[in-house]
Order: structure tokens, then sequence, then C-alpha cells
């Protein structure tokens, strides 16, 4: 079964490039508790997962990236091709002169129609690389124009021609504070639309992942770099296969049971399926021994609260709309996603 990663904007190429760099090292690391066998197994699994090959054997990721201005796409095929150990597809990119500016309707309704064509026949010249897909990672920040508004329109069309596969976006979180005045904007519009369209949204803020950096890892400087190979880390824990004991050398669930106390659990699902367990013998990166927790939880509660607020302040005094009725995105489609938004705000407190 394989994956293929969407890379857009300056953030989601970024991302995406710590992500691929941190599953190949895994897969070539020490296997620590597992068999040869085992671990090849896992190997060969990861590299069906997250790459295809090259003639020559070097993994080529199984990604397609997308920026409107070339820099960061430039910067991020370099890297790949320098590391020596895998490196991106040569007709992988799509990348135009000039950003969107920080501005999602430009991103959505500009760029996103102008290019469709071109960046649909990219992500379909990698499906077709696959012999088994199982879905579309969509890494993007929510807070610039083009990773969030073309993110979101992409994100769209996948629902709309592959709508039997899993599309999972991977939204980074901005910073509450010094960032973009119209963030919020952004931010508001890109959960409303991808609410609609994507399967499951997994949530990174990046004041979450730099308090990491500063308590936990003690970085005095914290970069952009820092910030992704932590998001690196985390994605990969998740998404590497896991390898069961039982029967072949299968990867599958394997439900172990789960906590006890049923208040940790929502009351609309049984707790057999509402706590799912993996495991696995292989080591993740260096470490022997490590663990992952996904869950969808009130824990977002108090940012989306905080951004759709503070969006709702400035739509109230009107600011900056203009720059958003300029393109296309009117009054109208601000008031439906604080609508939607506030509904999705009211079913977590109820949770
Ligand atoms: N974690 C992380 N966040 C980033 C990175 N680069 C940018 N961001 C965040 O992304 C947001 C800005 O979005 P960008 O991805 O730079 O914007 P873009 O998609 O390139 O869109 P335009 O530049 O407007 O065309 C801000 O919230 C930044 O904090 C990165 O490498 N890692
Ligand atoms: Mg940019």
């Amino acid at each position: 079964m394989s994956i293929v990663t969407v890379q857009l904007g300056q953030c989601g190429n970024q991302i995406g490039f710590e992500v691929f760099d941190a599953l190949y090292s895994d897969s070539h690391c020490p296997q620590g508790l597992c068999s040869k066998r085992e671990n090849e197994v896992y190997q060969a699994s990861c590299k069906e997962r997250f790459f295809s090959e090259e003639e020559n054997g070097v993994p080529i990721a199984r990604a397609v990236l997308v920026d409107m201005e070339p820099k960061v796409i430039n910067q991020t095929l370099s890297k790949a091709a320098q590391s020596g150990r895998w490196k991106y597809g040569q007709h992988s990119c799509f990348c135009q002169k000039q950003g969107s500016g920080n501005n999602w309707a430009y991103g959505y309704s500009v760029h996103g129609p102008r290019h469709e064509e071109s960046i649909m026949n990219l992500i379909q010249n990698e499906v077709e690389k696959c012999d088994c897909l199982s879905g579309f990672f969509i890494i993007m920040s929510m807070a610039g124009g083009t990773g969030s508004g073309l993110g979101a329109f992409i994100t769209q069309n996948l629902q709309d021609h592959y709508s039997n596969s899993l599309k999972m976006n991977q939204i980074i979180w901005p910073y509450g504070t010094g960032e973009v005045i119209v963030q919020n904007y952004n931010s508001i519009l890109t959960l409303s639309h991808l609410y609609r369209s994507s399967d499951a949204l997994l949530v990174h803020e990046n004041d979450a992942v730099h308090k990491i950096c500063a308590k936990l890892m003690n970085i005095k400087q914290i970069s952009f770099s820092d910030i992704n190979q932590v998001l690196a880390h985390q994605l990969g824990s998740v998404f590497q296969p896991t390898y069961s004991m039982e029967g072949s050398y299968h990867y599958r669930r394997n439900p172990l049971g789960g906590f006890k106390d049923p208040a940790l659990y929502t009351s609309w699902l049984a707790p057999v399926n509402a706590f799912n367990v993996w495991k696995t013998q292989r080591a993740f990166s260096k470490y022997e021994k490590s663990a992952a927790l996904v869950s969808n939880s009130q824990f977002l509660l108090k940012p989306l609260d905080t951004i759709v607020g503070k969006a709702w302040n400035m739509f109230a005094s009107k600011a900056y709309i203009h720059q958003y009725t300029k393109f296309g995105i009117e009054e109208e489609d601000f008031l439906d996603s604080f609508t939607l938004l506030e509904q999705v705000v009211a079913s977590y407190c109820n949770l």
C-alpha cells in the first residue's frame, strides 16, 4: 500500500523534506529488538509506502512538490539530492514565479483554477506509479496563501477525483503571535474548506513544537529546521508500518485493549472502537522504545476558539476584507466559515 504526499507552499515543502528524510533514516537504522527477517519486511513495507525505486537503486519519494515561487522548491530538491540517500522525482514539481502573498483568496481562487490541470496531472503520474494506493498526505500551513488556499483547492479536487482514497491533511497551526496579520482569516477559510473535503486533519501547532524544542531539547536558537525535525519524527513514528507477531510477516492492526477508565472515551463510541493500539518490535529511528499517541480530543478547542474569535473581531470591523473580495471570496463565504467552525467548537465542547 502506498501513500502519495503533496507538499504545498514553503511550510509544506520544508516539512515534507524532513519527513522523507526521517522515514529513510529510520528504515536504515539499527533494527532494535526485531529479527533480521522482520527488519527486512519493515524496510520493504516502508519503502513501498513512501518511496518508489529508480533504475540505479536510489529511492524516489512518492511526492509532488507545489509552490508558487521557486526558492523553497529549489532548496528542497537540492537538499534531497545532496543527501545522496533518496531524492524527489525529476518531474514531480510545480512552481511559478510569484507566491500568494499570504492571501488565501489568491491561492484558492487564482492559482487554484489556473494551475489545476498541471498539478492534478503531476499527482496522477505519481498515483500511477503505485501498485496499490492507500491515500494522500497533504502537507501545508494554514496561515500563508499558497499552502492554505491552493492546498484547500487541491484537496477539494482530490476529493472529486479520488473520492475512494483517504485524504489526510497535515496542518501547521500558526504561532499565536508575531506572524502575519491576516493569518486568522486564512486559517478559518482553510479549516472550513478542509472540513468539507478532507477525511482527516492532523494538526501540528508551531507553539507546541517550539516548546518541545526549548524545554525538552534545550535548543537555544530555535529554527524551522529544528521544529520540522520534531514534526518529522512525530509523523514518522505514527506512519511507519507496524509488525504483528501473529501469522506471517504481515503488518496490520493489533488491538491490545486500551486505557481502562471509560471516562477517557467519548460516549458515542464503544471503547473497543475508540482506542486502537499498534505495536512493533522494530525500533523507531534510533530509539529502541518509543510511543506515539494520536488523539481526537478537546485539545484543540482553545486554539480554535482563539483563532475564530480573532478573525471575527477583524471581520466585524471589515478589516482587510477587500483583499479577499477582490479575488472572489465574499463576505458570505466568511460568514459560512464562521458558522461552520462555531458548530465545530460547540460539538467539541459537548464531547
Ligand atoms: N513548522 C513550520 N512552520 C512554517 C515553516 N515555514 C513556514 N511556516 C509557517 O507557515 C505559515 C506561513 O505560511 P507559508 O507556508 O510560509 O506560506 P505559503 O504557503 O508559502 O504561501 P505564500 O508564501 O503566501 O505564497 C506561518 O504560520 C509560519 O509559521 C516551516 O518550515 N515549518
Ligand atoms: Mg511562500
